[in-house]
């Protein structure tokens, strides 16, 4: 098991092995095939084993596999990020989206000589020290504080808010305005469920952060890529002074990203003072799936159809759980999604706590015994992909009007 994440943690059972997948599907080592709401956890949105994705890695392992040295394929995913993301102008390649978001926090709090970040309850972003506070995915599953292992020392700068509330940022500043570098904030949240801001929340941060000048950061690891081309930032129209992305750009190989504005990124090193380094950044058949990934999701109607068919499937499964009576609540943008079991409205971290896990549990391997293969957690959102079809998300619907049955029938609500 190399990701708690993918444990049955939250769920119970056995995590199945998967042994390949081919479009929208995954298929086990025992043959069983699921349809893939998982998608690697965002990565695959043109599907597994994309035609166009394999025939550029092919292409680019002919020619070996790392040089530790500048290549041209860098280069291109680097331009092709920057045309994308309205508010980056140079980006840094890394390898994972943890390494993204540690890079960030260290170039905030070297550009504004503050060491205070704020953080927002119930997102995630990836397993580095000083994150790992009140943090969702698979921190919030396994329903840990945040980690053993980390001494408070590297958690004290961390301040927390909850998500969607900006009277609270606003404490903060008035707190600690003038000692906070930055606010780090999943854009859309997809580590607690899935959950939108709130209208004015983001362009909230921004004003905040203005006024004390400390730097907005959008961890678009999830997002970025995945709710529009230019990522949530584009289609909320807020801009970030810096931007984290990973999975999307990597096509499904470990590749991440971080940047933002250029008088920032310039102080990264070599051109500036704030180190950074690593071995496989920019590994030149990472780069070959992220250019395929990013040169299929340029085509016309790519959006507009993943989000189409991510309404399809929250508003059916919304019908079928109220047509048995039972509270459910939805939500979706672009290509990724999430449930609660729960009446809903779920706008934090809070909310989504207080939803019936039980009965997700029950869902769960009811969905997953009829070949549908949902995140192993309430705490996770879930993606389609360009290969997810019509009769897909219908044959998914079939198999949930089963599985809410079976969740119907667990009477003892723990909420937990
Ligand atoms: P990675 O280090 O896992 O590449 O990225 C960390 C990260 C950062 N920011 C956001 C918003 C993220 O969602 C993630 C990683 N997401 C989890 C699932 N919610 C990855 C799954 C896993 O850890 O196995």
């Amino acid at each position: 098991m190399n990701s708690a994440v993918r444990a049955f943690g939250a769920v119970g059972g056995t995590p199945r092995f998967i042994e390949k997948g081919k479009g929208c599907r995954v298929w086990d080592a025992d043959g069983n095939s699921y349809i893939d709401y998982v998608g690697s956890w965002g990565p695959l949105i043109v599907g597994h084993a994309n035609p166009s994705v394999l025939r550029a890695l092919r292409s680019a392992i002919s020619r070996g596999t790392s040089f530790g040295a500048p290549t041209e394929a860098e280069v291109e995913l680097a331009d092709a990020i920057c045309s994308a993301v309205p508010s980056v102008e140079q980006v840094r390649m890394v390898s994972s989206g943890t390494e993204a978001t540690m890079c960030a926090l260290r170039l905030a709090r070297a550009a504004t000589g503050r060491d205070r970040v704020l953080k927002f309850d119930g997102c995630y972003h990836g397993h580095v020290d000083p994150l790992l506070v009140a943090a969702g995915s698979g921190v919030a599953t396994l329903g840990v504080p945040g980690s053993v292992g980390v001494p408070s020392a590297f958690t004290d700068l961390t301040v927390q808010a909850p998500y969607n509330d900006l009277a609270a940022v606003d404490s903060a500043f008035a707190r600690w305005g003038r000692e906070i570098a930055c606010v780090l904030v999943e854009p859309v949240a997809g580590n607690m469920g899935c959950i939108l801001p709130v209208p004015g929340f983001l362009e909230g941060l921004r004003a905040l952060c203005d006024r004390h000048g400390a730097l907005l950061v959008f961890d678009e690891v999830m997002t970025g890529f995945r709710v529009a081309y230019g990522g949530a930032q584009q289609l909320f129209g807020v801009r970030p002074d810096l931007t984290c992305l990973g999975k999307v750009v990597g096509g499904g190989l470990p590749a991440a990203a971080f940047g933002g504005r250029r008088d920032l990124m310039q102080q990264i090193a070599p051109a500036g003072p704030v180190f950074q380094a690593g071995t496989l950044s920019g590994n030149p058949l990472a780069m070959a799936a992220g250019r395929a990934t990013l040169e299929l999701l340029r085509r016309p109607g790519v959006y507009p159809t993943l989000a189409a068919r991510g309404n399809a499937l929250v508003d059916g499964l919304a019908d079928i759980a109220r047509e048995q009576g039972i509270e459910f609540t939805t939500a979706a943008i672009g290509g990724m999604f999430g449930f609660y079991f729960h009446p809903g409205p779920v706008t934090g971290f809070e909310e989504a706590k207080k939803s019936r896990s039980d009965r997700f549990r029950a869902f769960f391997h009811a969905m997953l015994e009829q070949g549908v293969y949902l995140a192993p957690s309430p705490y996770e959102a879930g993606f389609v992909s360009t290969a997810h079809r019509p009769a897909d998300i219908e044959a998914t619907l079939s198999a949930a009007r089963v599985a809410f049955r079976r969740a119907a029938r667990v009477r003892t609500g723990t909420s937990r």
